[in-house]
């Protein structure tokens, strides 16, 4: 009837103004392409998209910090320290069968057979990034000596020094002896690398951004800050009143913001189909290894964790996932778990009316090391660039992938393209030439909007199947609080 369709219009208003944009913007943007738009014209056009996504990376830092000390302060220790034992069960658990699904894929599809599609070798004597390092890096940022330089500063230094400069600088010079036409399609590798090297650039995050490595020191330091003012009782009430109403004066922020999200959805869509590179270099060999990490990404996404949420909460998945539309729309159009963080919490407290002591306390550490989409990328990425290179990896090397390639998605920052990055701590871990990571840049701002949808979806499903496995703490919570009250 009318009023049942004006219900449910009135009820999914932002969804289908959402869906909307990503259909206008990927007409507006296959429409705009045919006028080979000068990158100025690209830039200017794609304007209100970065506004976007500045104004929910400008939440991000204040968002974590809020609702992580609010959540975790709101249960007693013994309460958190469950619920953090259970979502950090889950996330490794989901990861590393994202890695497994991603790894049993690309042996049965084998993108990489056949002789090379571009015929770039790696003559250069790459010095390989010891993977213990990364690991190494990865613990040391989890104590920032500085916060807020933290923020800004120490992940620039992370990857530009350690992980990944040495190895574009490496890459640079080792493409003097690469450029080469035998495909009869040249392989301009030094242009490429250039873009890769402007990638990292990009990659690295400006500030009022959070770049991974830093949000992982923010989530740390807000964690144990929190414990310690939920232990403090009487003497802690004024911090948990006060990062409560900050915690919620930034979801009003967000409630406003979410009205703009269609409009730098739409701008943000339509400026990466303009400037995407001509399709054919989808073609063979890239064409393959993109169908492989869509199709496991589809398996994990779509199959394997709604399975999981059913088996654990009996509970429909398909439902609880239609609220999380808004959200997974977003992490497609900005290709940012961290910039897409305000609109999950809102899509699993407003929608899916998850816990709010859970979300507050699963959402920012799961948008920071949960990223099941990343994970099973890499895995899939590096064995793909080991088949271009007719390298056979013995069983001991793909168990190293699966570790590395886990490791790496822990490290990966929420924000564009952070997986490619990372990717390098992979590929050294099993000697594979880290210059062949311009073999699949030309898919990557695709395939990382897609990662990142299905890290966003991990994230909310897990914040569902920890609420459903807390629903006893949670309940004497609420009990002790009410007889708090009443002793009063
Ligand atoms: N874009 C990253 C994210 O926001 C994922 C990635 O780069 O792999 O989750």
């Amino acid at each position: 009837t009318w009023e049942s369709t004006r219900a449910f219009l009135c009820r999914n208003t932002f969804v289908i103004f959402t869906v909307a944009a990503v259909a206008i913007g990927v007409l507006l943007g296959f429409a705009l392409r045919p006028h080979n738009l000068s990158v100025r014209e690209i830039k200017y056009f794609s304007f209100p998209g970065e506004l976007l996504m500045r104004m929910l990376q400008m939440l991000v830092l204040p968002l974590i910090v809020s609702s992580l000390v609010t959540g975790i302060s709101a249960l007693d220790s013994k309460a958190s320290g469950k619920m953090g034992v259970r979502a950090v069960v889950y996330y490794m658990v989901t990861t590393f069968i994202a890695v497994f699904t991603g790894i049993v894929m690309v042996i049965i599809i084998r993108p990489g057979r056949g002789s090379r599609d571009s015929p770039m070798t790696s003559s250069g004597n790459i010095e390989p990034v010891q993977a213990a390092d990364a690991f190494l890096d990865l613990i040391r940022n989890m104590f920032p000596p500085n916060l807020v330089e933290a923020c800004f500063k120490q992940y620039k230094t992370v990857y530009k020094k350690t992980v990944y400069t040495k190895n574009v600088t490496v890459m640079i010079n080792v493409t003097d002896a690469v450029n080469s036409t035998e495909s009869g399609r040249a392989v301009n590798a030094s242009a490429v690398l250039q873009t890769v090297q402007e990638r990292v650039e990009e990659t690295l995050p400006v500030p009022g951004s959070s770049g991974g490595v830093n949000a992982l020191g923010l989530v740390v330091f807000s964690m144990c800050f929190g414990l310690v003012i939920g232990n403090m009782k009487q003497q802690g009430q004024a911090l948990r009143e006060f990062f409560d109403c900050l915690n919620n004066a930034i979801m009003r922020l967000v409630a406003v913001i979410i009205w703009y999200a269609p409009v730098g959805i739409l701008f943000l869509i339509a400026g990466k189909i303009v400037e995407m590179k001509d399709l054919a270099q989808m073609g063979g060999q890239l064409g393959m290894y993109t169908v492989c990490v869509i199709v496991g990404l589809l398996i994990h996404g779509l199959i394997v964790l709604p399975l999981l949420y059913f088996l654990v909460t009996k509970r429909n998945p398909y439902t609880f996932i239609g609220g999380l539309l808004q959200a997974l729309i977003t992490a497609l159009g900005t290709s940012s778990s961290s910039a897409t963080l305000p609109i999950t919490f809102r899509c699993l407290e407003e929608n899916n009316r998850v816990d709010k002591r859970v979300t507050r306390f699963v959402l920012p550490v799961g948008a920071t090391i949960n990223m099941d989409g990343t994970a099973l990328y890499e895995a899939v990425a590096a064995i793909f660039i080991a088949q271009v290179n007719d390298m056979d990896l013995n069983f001991g090397q793909i168990l190293t992938i699966s570790i590395t390639a886990t490791a790496a998605s822990i490290g990966a920052a929420g924000i564009p393209q952070a997986g490619l990055v990372t990717m390098v701590i992979v590929l050294t871990s099993v000697g594979l030439p880290t210059e062949d990571i311009t073999l699949i840049i030309a898919v990557d701002w695709f395939l990382d909007r897609l990662r990142t949808t299905t890290n966003v979806l991990g994230d909310s499903l897990g914040a569902g199947i920890v609420e459903h496995l807390s629903r006893q703490e949670l309940e004497n919570q609420e009990a002790e609080v009410g007889n708090l009250v009443i002793e009063e």
